[in-house]
């Protein structure tokens, strides 16, 4: 279902009905302040929007299919472009609508190379990685003499940064999809600007998976989207089931941050890790004839890797009946519960200590003595079969909202305690929202703060909404701009998009 990059003809094409109106402002204020800060006008809008992820959460890096969804908040870079007079580099101006939180850079980049400090944490490194990633594309297609145009952009964003709904990667897709239209791709292949945004962000520090990059960029407006990562990347639209009343998608913020930067190294780079390592583990120990394959995974191999290692020539079942097995055998074979010492696992899998850290913690380092392999991998497969589950309840089309929301309470449960990327606020306005009438409430994206998201029926979403502002949001000492951020009922929306300025 790919495709090339749909180019916008007016907002209608791009936002659903109730969004158009607020957007209108937005993008009119974004041009005007363009021409200010420029001289002139911009010839395009780039856009890509963030998402929440309905049920899948943290498989996408072990290469399980997840089911997210774009929403209205997205990444816009008004951006215009001229041929560079320099004969060695390229100047590339960022500036933000936002400007005394995200200030406005200038960069003379040599044709060569364009650095990225990923320990640094600064804005503009968003725009650099999906800039370093489409200039690698557009060398290979016009040859290494080529050379990229001078670029004047300004950003607005609208997905929360740290809110778990992907700001990061409607920043990099949006980017890298401007840095291609403005050298000249007017015909930009969907896929591949994806798998573009998936390798771009992982130069910023984070090894994810590719979730993000996919519903930011694959996202058809009405739809949910199936997405799968083996044997290549491909997603389908997923369809909600049309009840009365309604099915709402209610996102709320917990207002705990989390800070990739922070969080990063300690969990969710280790959770990267830690999955991996079980990868190698469950084989060394279950397919010891059969060395673990390399895939697309961030660290080269993957959970996914193992599993179809262990069922390769054995009877065929379905994917359903082997995360079953999967699960049966990872509790006998991983019994211990406090996890892993790196001696303990460098034996099994036939490694030095020093070989083991140098494969698997070198690359995205990792603060840790014990690895929790058992519990990871046992939130991954069960994770990976319940989003199977779901899509089947979806396809059946019959009505079944409550064992949609089961599942997505048995994620958040799986969540809290097997992969142990909630917090106790998510958890709190998990149980605020049930009691108050949604059918599944649960964290979305990488956890540890962040966002939430609630499958409600349309007429209890006021009850859920006074439940959380009496019980949890009255408690926080809250801006009126925070306030008016907390909760967001959204409609799957659309995924990148061109807009070419009149
Ligand atoms: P967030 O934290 O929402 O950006 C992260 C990963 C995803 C996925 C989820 C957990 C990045 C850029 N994205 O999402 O790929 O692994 O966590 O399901 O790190
Ligand atoms: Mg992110």
């Amino acid at each position: 279902m790919a495709g090339v990059v749909p180019v916008a003809k007016s907002l209608k094409d791009i936002y659903t009905e109730d969004a158009i109106l607020s957007q209108g402002q937005r993008w009119s204020h974004l041009l005007e302040q363009f021409k200010k800060d420029y001289g002139h006008s911009a010839q395009f809008v780039a856009r890509s929007p963030g998402r929440v992820n309905i049920i899948g959460e943290h498989i996408d890096y072990s290469l399980y299919s997840v089911l997210p969804m774009a929403i209205t908040a997205d990444a816009l870079l008004a951006t215009s472009s001229s041929p560079s007079t320099s004969p060695t580099s390229f100047k590339i101006r960022v500036s933000n609508v936002q400007s005394s939180r995200f200030p406005s850079h200038e960069f003379d980049i040599p044709y060569e190379e364009v650095e990225i400090d990923s320990k640094v944490h600064e804005w503009t490194n968003y725009f650099k990685s999906g800039l370093k990633g489409a200039l690698e594309i557009l060398r290979k297609r016009n040859g290494k003499d080529w050379k990229p145009n001078d670029m004047e952009v300004l950003m607005d964003g609208t997905v929360p940064a740290g809110g778990g709904l992907s700001s990061s990667a409607a920043f990099v897709s949006a980017s890298a999809l401007a840095v291609l239209y403005a050298n000249g791709v007017t015909e930009v292949d969907k896929t591949e600007l994806t798998e573009l945004a998936i390798v771009s962000e992982r130069a910023v520090g984070v090894n994810s998976g590719g979730m993000d990059q996919s519903a930011s960029v694959l996202s058809m407006r009405g739809s949910a989207l199936f997405v799968s990562f083996l044997p290549t990347l491909t997603a389908k639209p997923v369809f909600f089931p049309k009840t009365t009343p309604e099915l709402s998608f209610v996102i709320a913020q917990s207002f705990v941050t989390s800070n990739k930067h922070v969080t990063g190294p300690v969990c969710y780079n280790l959770r990267v890790v830690e999955c991996s390592l079980a990868a190698a583990y469950l084989n060394a120990k279950l397919n010891s004839n059969s060395p673990l394959p390399s895939d697309s995974g961030p660290l080269g191999v993957s959970l996914r890797g193992f599993h179809d290692n262990y069922f390769s020539g054995k009877e065929t079942k379905s994917l359903e009946a082997q995360l079953e097995e999967l699960l049966a055998v990872t509790k006998s074979t991983l019994p211990k519960e406090e996890g892993c010492t790196r001696e303990e696992i460098a034996e099994v899998i036939g490694l030095t200590v020093d070989e083991l850290n140098e494969r698997y913690t070198s690359i995205f380092p990792v603060r840790a003595s014990h690895f929790k392999l058992r519990q990871r991998a046992i939130h991954v497969f069960s994770e990976a079969l319940r989003v199977l589950q779901f899509l089947e309840l979806l396809e059946s089309g019959k009505e079944v909202n409550t064992a949609l929301g089961d599942l997505m309470n048995a994620t958040q449960d799986s969540c809290r305690d097997a992969y142990e990327c909630s917090c106790p606020e998510l958890d709190e306005i998990c149980r605020i929202a049930r009691e108050a009438g949604s059918y599944g409430s649960r964290l979305t994206g990488a956890g540890w703060g962040g966002c939430s998201v609630h499958l409600v029926p349309s007429d209890k979403v006021e009850a859920v909404k006074a439940a959380w502002e009496k019980e949890y949001y009255s408690k926080l000492q809250l801006s009126e701009e925070q306030k008016a951020g907390a909760v967001v009922v959204s409609k799957p929306g659309g995924g990148s998009a061109v807009y070419i300025v009149e």
